[in-house]
């Protein structure tokens, strides 16, 4: 037990991405006695993680980072519009040396698992390492989008050449230069490589299951001037962003699609498309609300792949028939531009199905294609998988997965009922997924550590959710939900892209109004939790 004692801390923080990092700041900045264990051997999270050929951020940067020091935000300089994964994967390493938040984070360590002791009211937390560490907080920072899903294809341990998933491209990344590639999935990680690969592979396959919308990011180098006139007004972009539902510095256009007449339109998602990036489908007020509003939108993004891609008949074949921005719409650099080189070949998965994997190469109905690498951008077990695979144990012992079990619930996407002293962040039932998520991470973790202040002020142990209040939560993102087209995709959005997963719509859809429940919630002295 006195060596139990000796290693107890205030906090025990899993994850050390743009949530994990800031939660490690704050509570520092507290005085609090913290340890961060994070599995990969860097800062950055998804900007670790991710560094595939042509990851970037679908976010302009100078709004997808931290905006809690002033100095930071005034000296960092954002060379592009959007950055690339180094510029990021920089950004993040630059933040941990300028506070010194190295010390205080394990890397190459996984939590594995963390079990809530009642009699002491503390959490028991073990690492893969086999170290034991005891904290009051257990403050689960591990990403929405972070653990990967490979889809189960018959002799895919077969394949003789490379296997590479763009999620985990740090560790088993491959020199496709000269080489048969074949790019699996055609989500935003998709769009992004497949581009950047097809400049040095010898042949590159592109195997589309569904077609993809996507938008131009119209990246770009901001030039001095720009970047001086955009940080003169950094506080007011800030705030602009902070009044979008989705955090982000877009001008939303609250006039209805067929509000205007069709050559309007048509002007205006021109002039969405020719500035770049998410803001397109904010051309109109209804695109999320209403289906056939929504299909004007998605009808100019079909013309324009039919004038980009050359050959009609794999424009046909590109052509998506859902619904645009119900799964989460691809910000690309050259996409649908990449399918006019010589050497790109799109494999149409629903007229040639994948049939197997083999030593060579994939077997598809049509034939086989031999191969070197696969590239798997099949994406991630959104929002549950990362914190479900730490075995997490609350009240009376009771297991996460097992709550979890008909899908997550959350009290604010911050705390789950039978688990005092919890906290998620960017977890289910947030704004996480659809927001800027360094700005949420920001919001979250300031909501945590000022509850956590509050709840010593006061002289209380524990914090816990109220189940009545998680049940209502729930109801109120699934009648928001309702009311726009996003539960109508088989996206990561409602878990349909993992089999077997229950489907369940897992955010918040409106950033102002969860920032207003947060404030209300700490305003009230946590009277909607159960504080002992
Ligand atoms: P996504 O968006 O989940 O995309 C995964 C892609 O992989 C998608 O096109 C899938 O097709 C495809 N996929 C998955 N399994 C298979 C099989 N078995 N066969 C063929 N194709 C398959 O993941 P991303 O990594 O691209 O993006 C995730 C988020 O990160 C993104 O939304 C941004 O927010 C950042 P499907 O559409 O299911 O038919």
């Amino acid at each position: 037990i006195a060596g139990d004692e000796r290693q107890t801390l205030d906090a025990v923080v899993v994850g050390a991405g743009a949530g994990g990092l800031y939660a490690l700041l704050r509570l520092k900045r507290e005085g609090r006695t913290v340890r961060l264990f994070e599995a990969g051997s860097e800062v950055g999270g998804t900007w670790y993680w991710n560094n595939y050929p042509g990851a970037r951020v679908d976010v302009p940067s100078l709004e997808y980072s931290y905006s809690f020091d002033r100095a930071l935000q005034q000296e960092w300089v954002w060379p592009e519009r959007y950055s690339a994964q180094p510029q990021l994967q920089a950004y993040f390493s630059h933040v941990a040396d300028r506070y010194g938040l190295r010390d205080q984070i394990t890397f190459e360590t996984k939590v594995v698992s963390a079990e809530f002791d009642e009699s002491r009211s503390l959490w028991k937390v073990r690492t893969d390492g086999g170290e034991v560490v005891w904290a009051r907080f257990f403050i689960v920072a591990t990403g929405p989008l972070s653990e990967p899903i490979f889809p189960k294809i018959e002799g895919m341990s077969t394949f003789k050449g490379t296997s590479v998933h763009t999620g985990r491209w740090k560790t088993d990344g491959a020199d496709v230069a000269h080489k048969r590639v074949g790019v699996i999935g055609t989500g935003s990680s998709g769009a992004q490589i497949a581009p950047e690969l097809a400049k040095t592979a010898r042949k590159l396959h592109l195997l589309q299951r569904t077609p993809a919308y996507s938008v131009p990011s119209q990246n770009k180098v901001l030039d001095a001037q720009e970047i001086a006139h955009l940080k003169s007004n950094y506080d007011a972009i800030r705030e602009h962003a902070r009044a979008n539902r989705s955090a982000l510095g877009i001008d939303v256009n609250d006039v209805g699609a067929f509000e205007v007449s069709e050559d309007e339109r048509q002007r205006i998602f021109e002039e969405r498309w020719q500035y770049g990036g998410l803001g397109f489908t904010a051309a109109f007020g209804d695109l999320y609300l209403d289906v056939d509003a929504n299909k004007t939108a998605a009808d100019f993004v079909r013309q324009k792949i039919r004038e980009i891609v050359e050959d009609a008949d794999v424009a046909d074949r590109l052509m998506p028939d859902t619904l645009i921005g119900a799964k989460r719409l691809c910000v690309d650099n050259g996409y649908f531009q990449m399918f006019n080189r010589d050497n790109v070949e799109l494999v149409d998965l629903r007229e040639n199905p994948l049939l197997a994997i083999d030593e060579t190469g994939i077997v598809t109905a049509q034939g086989h294609i031999d191969l070197d690498v696969i590239v798997y951008a099949t994406g991630f077990d959104a929002f549950t998988g990362s914190i479900l695979k730490i075995d997490i144990r609350g009240r009376g012992g009771k297991e996460l997965k097992a709550v979890w079990d008909s899908g997550p619930r959350t009290y604010l996407g911050l705390c789950v009922a039978g688990f005092p002293n919890m906290f998620i962040v960017n977890g289910p039932g947030s704004p996480a997924g659809l927001a800027n998520m360094v700005t949420l991470a920001e919001t979250e973790v300031d909501w945590i550590v000022d509850c956590i202040q509050s709840i010593d002020r006061q002289g209380k142990s524990e914090i816990e959710a109220i189940q009545e209040k998680q049940d209502c939560w729930g109801r109120t993102l699934n009648e928001m939900a309702e009311q726009t087209i996003y539960p109508l995709a088989n996206s990561w959005y409602v878990g349909a892209n993992v089999p077997g997963k229950p489907r369940n719509f897992m955010s918040h859809l409106d950033y102002p109004e969860y920032v207003r429940s947060c404030r209300a919630s700490a305003e009230s002295g946590y009277a909607d939790f159960r504080v002992e």
